[in-house]
């Protein structure tokens, strides 16, 4: 089959690439190695930037976000028992957005079905051929895309990186010495607004989902078995680390997620080009890693379309550094929260944590630094 763009990938990269794509006439097929019921349940992050929020409305996915959607308008860092308000609206101008990723991947799902654009699901061997060729080509087990572009959209352990020729990619790479304990609970917020707790014992952060469900998160050691955390062990440290004020519920989710900055350079090979985890991940501190998918694609879905429609490869050319750029700003800020927040070093790195979240919480310079670049700053930075 002939196709102009083959996307790799049914995640928020994948899908709203899709998106962007039908709605400016191209052609597109979707292939996705999970079955549909496994991506749309996935949990994973829940923060949305204002400009994912805009790339949604943009390609009418936005109905039950508009209705279900919690906007916060800031954020509490909390340390030595006092919690500080981060006010993002006065300070930027910008809110952001409570939404479940795979309410956004259920969302864009049905959108693309209703609109004819195929996506198959449950897809085996995909492998990426000719990328240097004017028809690179995917085979995968249910047959083959002829392609005038491929998009690796497949997430961090996809098969698209790994397709770049040896040598032509440099690769920057760190793990954190801890993760983080992920929990979904049946118990209402106890906050309005998240917030981020530094404590001795480590991290906490208290998000949620909706009036009646909560998302909080522990930090641990790496190769935590979650087995060591039974519920009453996790409430009893998150009232130790954030306050007492929450009413425990029962716990639907626990997961371990390890914590790795990871950015690979350039995210273009020939006519294979890469958009979301495939291409970088950030730690979660940050809430940055869904929104720069997106900020990705809308970079990508003009480039592509420029191409095909004009046969204009300026934008194209152009892709890997001007999303690069943005990557780089998120990876700096999601390890900065991250060092800021999680406990592991001596005496002296508390102090200094504690000595930087005062001026944050304190002066109006480090408070809108931290705000502008959690709210996101704007797309194409
Ligand atoms: P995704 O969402 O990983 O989607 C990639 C899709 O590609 C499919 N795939 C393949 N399909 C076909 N052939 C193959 N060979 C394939 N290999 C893989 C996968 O099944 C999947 O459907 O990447 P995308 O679209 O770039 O989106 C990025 C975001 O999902 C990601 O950045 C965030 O969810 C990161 N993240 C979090 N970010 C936050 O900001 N806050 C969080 O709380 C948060 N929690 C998380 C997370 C990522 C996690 N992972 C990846 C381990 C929790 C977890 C568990
Ligand atoms: C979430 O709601 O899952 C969430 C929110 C903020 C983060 C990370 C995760 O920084």
């Amino acid at each position: 089959m002939d196709i102009q763009v083959g996307i790799i990938g049914a995640g928020p990269a994948g899908l709203t690439l899709a998106l962007l794509l039908q709605q400016a006439g191209i052609d597109c097929v979707v292939l996705e190695v999970r079955d549909r019921a496994y991506v749309e349940k996935r949990v994973r992050a829940g923060l949305l930037e204002q400009n994912t929020v805009d790339v949604l409305h943009q390609v009418g996915v936005a109905d039950r976000l508009d209705r279900e959607g919690l906007d916060h308008t800031g954020v509490f860092l909390r340390f030595n028992d006092r919690a500080f308000h981060v006010d993002m609206l006065r300070l930027t101008g910008r809110k952001i957005t409570i939404y479940g990723q795979q309410e956004v991947v259920k969302d864009e799902i049905a959108a693309l079905e209703e609109r004819g654009v195929p996506i198959h699901f449950e897809v085996d061997d995909v492998a990426v051929h000719d990328l240097d060729s004017a028809r690179p080509r995917i085979t995968y087990s249910g047959g083959e895309l002829v392609c005038d572009f491929i998009a690796g959209c497949d997430g961090f352990h996809g098969i698209c990186r790994p397709a770049f020729p040896d040598g032509v990619i440099a690769e920057h790479d760190f793990t954190y010495p801890f993760s983080w304990l992920g929990i979904l609970a049946e118990a209402p917020p106890s906050t309005d607004e998240l917030i981020y707790a530094w404590h001795p014992n480590g991290f906490a952060l208290h998000s949620m989902r909706s009036a009646t469900v909560s998302r909080l998160y522990l930090q641990v050691p790496n190769e935590t078995d979650v087995a060591e955390w039974p519920d009453e062990r996790i409430w009893a440290e998150l009232a130790q680390r954030i306050g007492p004020e929450r009413v425990p519920g029962p716990i639907s989710e626990k997961s371990v997620l390890p914590m790795r900055s990871y950015v690979m350079a350039p995210m273009r090979h020939g006519r294979l080009f890469l958009a979301g985890d495939a291409a970088h991940i950030v730690p979660p501190t940050g809430a940055k890693g869904l929104n720069l998918a997106i900020c990705d694609v809308a970079l990508l879905a003009p480039a592509l379309t420029a191409l095909l429609r004009e046969n204009d490869a300026r934008l194209a050319d152009a892709y890997s550094d001007t999303a690069l750029r943005r990557v780089w700003r998120c990876t700096h800020f999601s390890w900065w929260m991250t060092t800021m927040l999680h406990r592991g070093g001596d005496d002296f790195d508390a102090q200094l944590q504690l000595s930087q979240l005062r001026w944050v919480v304190g002066s109006h310079a480090g408070a809108t630094g931290l705000a502008e670049n959690y709210a996101g700053l704007p797309i194409g930075y």
